[in-house]
């Protein structure tokens, strides 16, 4: 092959991915392909040399940035020794892997005590559950209303959002969501979201004793199935894909809760781990320890697919004196350990997880002073790098959409607030927006910018103003009417 960058036919590409690939969350009519020639840092590049500031940060997942030279050179090393081989067998880049995360990241936290690695998030949170339910030898599982915690069956059971059920959208609008069949089951029982117990203003409600009334009906479902038969609570510090914040007692109070009942608590990190939130892990900003942590996305900053579960050292204790029946072909991959290496040295040397937590008192400020001009802006929550914006109409002071997170895609895309703002903030080059109908979710790698937050807070205000000119809105839009 010569140097010179290959012609690529993006018509031919194009013509390829329609004609062969699954859609998944638009159906085929909807389906509005996005062509990316390559990326950088906050950026993606499209064929026409388009630049796109990616303020979702993709799947909020690309911590260190696209393509860190770190991390490319590690891997491009390492394909100069493996090919591959699978878990059984020891590499240096697997061992490494877990030092630093064990004893460099976690050491000064007596509770961690082993990681396994797998390859994706979803399955992370399987093998999280599954050793819940190894170590307790009980079958039962509470998650929690909007939380997101993968696909695959026992993670998509502890995943509460329907317009994952694959809804359809635009010229269905009708036609209630595709619900996948078996994708509910018995052993996971939801919980209320702490948003379901709020007054007419938005106060978060409490019992006599300061205890949030969703963690005081949580204890209540769980003394109701029997504690000896719930294994875990699992849990998000900040809602990603659900895209909500949660009052800063919920997580302490969750721990305490789960310590009293004697349940484990499984806090899924895959979204907020490794600095996404300015420290390592979000669990630390609550100052509790979980038994089990799950890790995904930023572990390798998605330069490969890499995933983990840390357990309490009782947990490993009795992992060690146990053999389990479980393989995944892929987990411990030496290049993606290599990836995993190199992306959290870059963040140990850069002192992205201090820049994070810098970008998040900076990008506060900005949002501070879009609210003073946007009445839109009916509330935001965040820190680091990830942040929630929650839209209203500003005639009402109300979501747009009433059924909001319960919502299931079930009206025409043009009628959805975060998608109205998309569509105004690419035009100027921006990525910003959300998967919920009123609910941004904002993200950018830990080392953003503030070059970039300005101009993707200048891209918001901009979306903001025609957002609130209604010019959008159809007049007869009866949303039904619905609780959040
Ligand atoms: N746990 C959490 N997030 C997650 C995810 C998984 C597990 C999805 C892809 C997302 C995030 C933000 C917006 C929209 O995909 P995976 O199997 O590697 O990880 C599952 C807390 O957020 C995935 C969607």
């Amino acid at each position: 092959m010569t140097n010179q960058k290959q012609e690529i036919n993006w018509e031919q590409v194009q013509e390829w991915d329609e004609k062969y690939l699954i859609r998944v969350s638009n159906t085929q009519d909807e389906y509005q392909p996005v062509p990316i020639e390559s990326t950088e840092g906050d950026y993606l590049i499209m064929p026409d040399g388009t630049k796109l500031l990616d303020f979702f940060n993709q799947l909020y997942c690309v911590n260190v940035g696209q393509k860190h030279p770190k991390v490319n050179a590690a891997m491009k090393e390492a394909l100069d020794r493996y090919g591959f081989v699978w878990d059984a067998y020891v590499s240096d880049y697997k061992a490494r892997a877990a030092k630093l995360i064990m004893e460099d990241i976690l050491g000064e936290e007596e509770w961690a005590g082993k990681i396994r690695f797998v390859s994706t998030g979803s399955e992370a949170v399987e093998t999280a559950l599954n050793i819940a339910r190894l170590y307790t030898g009980r079958p039962l599982i509470f998650s929690h209303e909007h939380g997101y915690h993968g696909w695959t069956n026992g993670a998509g059971a502890a995943t509460r959002l329907r317009g994952y059920r694959s809804g359809l959208v635009g010229k269905d609008a009708d036609t209630p969501p595709l619900q996948i069949p078996g994708s509910y089951n018995s052993s996971v029982v939801m919980a209320p979201s702490p948003k379901a117990f709020r007054d007419e203003n938005g106060n978060y409600l409490k019992d006599e004793n300061g205890e949030l009334l969703s963690v005081k009906y949580t204890r209540r479902m769980i003394e109701n199935y029997g504690p000896e038969s719930v294994a875990a609570v699992i849990t998000e510090v900040s809602q990603g894909a659900g895209s909500a914040m949660h009052p800063f007692e919920y997580v302490p109070q969750i721990r305490k809760m789960t310590k009293e009942l004697g349940v484990l608590w499984i806090n899924d990190e895959v979204l907020t781990g490794f600095g996404r939130t300015g420290k390592w892990f979000g669990y630390q900003h609550y100052g509790v320890q979980p038994d089990i942590i799950t890790l995904g996305k930023g572990i390798s900053s998605s330069s490969l697919p890499a995933a983990g579960v840390v357990v309490s050292k009782e947990i490993a204790e009795f992992m060690d004196k146990h053999r389990w029946e479980t393989v995944s072909t892929y987990a411990g991959h030496p290049v993606a350990m290599a990836a995993v290496c190199a992306n959290l040295e870059v963040m140990m040397e850069e002192k992205l997880v201090e820049k994070a937590r810098q970008a998040g008192e900076y990008m506060r400020r900005k949002f501070e002073a879009l609210q003073a001009k946007h009445k839109s802006i009916g509330s935001f929550d965040g820190y680091g790098v990830l942040w929630i914006v929650e839209l209203v109409d500003p005639k009402t002071n109300k979501p747009y959409v009433p059924l909001d997170r319960n919502f299931s895609h079930g009206t025409d895309l043009s009628q959805i607030p975060t998608q109205v703002i998309f569509n105004k903030a690419i035009e100027k080059g921006v990525l910003i927006g959300g998967v919920m109908p009123n609910t941004m979710r904002i993200g950018a790698t830990l080392n953003v910018s503030k070059e970039d937050i300005d101009k993707a807070m200048d891209a918001l205000d901009y979306a903001l103003t025609y957002l609130e000119s209604g010019e959008w809105q159809q007049q007869d839009q009866g949303q039904e009417v619905g609780q959040a």
